[in-house]
């Protein structure tokens, strides 16, 4: 019979990070290779079979598209092979959200995939990266675990890709999740799930593209004009994100200048700068062609809209649809 094992694709970060001494403040992230961590993860006593894989050492401000497309077919590969209980992705906890959305959308939620990372590098005074990959394990081994999409474990929370944020920059309590919070609450040695199950059985909702439209996202500010929409055409965005005011608004010449890029094949998703935001629709985007991100916030917002026209959705009422889903 052939062994069960869990998939750990490593790309770098902070838990792979080191500064040399316990008093440094700086420290380089993707340090440790995955064989030194996966061995010190076997001293941690725990049973399941790990097999590692080092895909980049790198800060996760420095994922690429070409990264993300062989991190992508290594979880394609690894989701087929009948063996492979699950996959663990370690990962810079900078834009972990990003990663963790992409391939939410992109792969089937057959088996669990997990995303983990640090807030202290591994040979700071108590790192969190060896408890937290700990715990991704003890999630990659539960077969409850499908069927929720990617997940992303730190600080003994478990929280589904779609609601997950970066909210702080310092401490381990450094994720929020949005709408909802954690889904599940984790440690080495005990796993709870807050609920069942919400998309067993789906399948990847797009297909996955190495190259992607451009999509800017406009940060709206007090005073912002409508040159920052021309600025973002002319630089020949395929689609536009406001990460607008409250409730997604913008200065009226903004929105106006918006509305028109919208009637001439532009898509515009009204997103909100505001971190646990909310975007519904509004009766003005049915005039003015918008799209409500709903509880996505802009970067996530953006990958949406670049899978919808890489997919070749441009019609404003099925985004919206995309948007609406859970
Ligand atoms: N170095 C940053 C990153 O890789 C931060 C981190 O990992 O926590 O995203």
């Amino acid at each position: 019979m052939e062994v069960k094992y869990i998939r750990v694709l490593a790309t770098g970060g902070t838990i792979a990070g080191t500064a040399g001494s316990a008093m440094r403040r700086d420290y380089v992230p993707g340090q440790i290779g995955i064989e030194q961590l996966l061995s010190e993860v076997a001293g941690l006593g725990i049973s399941a079979e790990l097999v590692g894989e080092q895909f980049a050492s790198i800060g996760s401000e420095d994922i690429t598209p070409a990264i993300w497309a062989r991190l992508h077919h290594a979880c394609k590969c690894a989701l087929a092979d009948d063996n492979c209980l699950g996959i663990i992705i370690t990962h810079g906890t900078d834009t972990a959200e990003e990663t963790a959305f992409l391939f939410d959308q992109t792969l089937p939620t057959s088996k669990p995939i997990i995303l983990v990372g640090a807030m202290r590098a591994a040979d700071a005074v108590g790192s969190d990266g060896l408890r937290n990959f700990a715990n991704a394990v003890q999630v990659a081994n539960d077969p409850a675990s499908g069927g929720r999409g990617v997940l992303l474990v730190m600080s003994d929370n478990i929280f589904a890709a779609r609601d997950v944020r970066k909210a702080r920059t310092e401490g381990m309590e450094a994720f929020r999740g949005f709408p909802r919070g954690p889904v599940g609450h984790v440690t080495p040695n005990s796993l709870e799930w807050f609920g069942p199950p919400w998309r067993e059985g789906e399948g990847a909702r797009f297909a996955f593209h190495e190259t992607m439209p451009k999509v800017s996202i406009l940060f709206a500010y007090a005073g912002m004009s409508a040159d920052d929409v021309a600025l973002a055409l002319a630089g020949g965005t395929a689609g536009l994100v406001l990460a607008g005011f409250g409730h997604g608004t913008a200065p009226q010449p903004v929105r106006a200048a918006l509305a028109t890029a919208a009637a001439q094949g532009v898509p515009v998703v009204r997103s909100t700068r505001v971190d646990e935001g909310l975007v519904d629709r509004e009766p003005d985007d049915d005039t003015m062609g918008f799209i409500a991100a709903r509880a996505l916030g802009p970067p996530k917002a953006r990958i949406l809209l670049q899978l919808l026209l890489a997919n070749g959705i441009t019609d404003p009422v099925r985004a919206q649809e995309a948007f609406d889903r859970r």
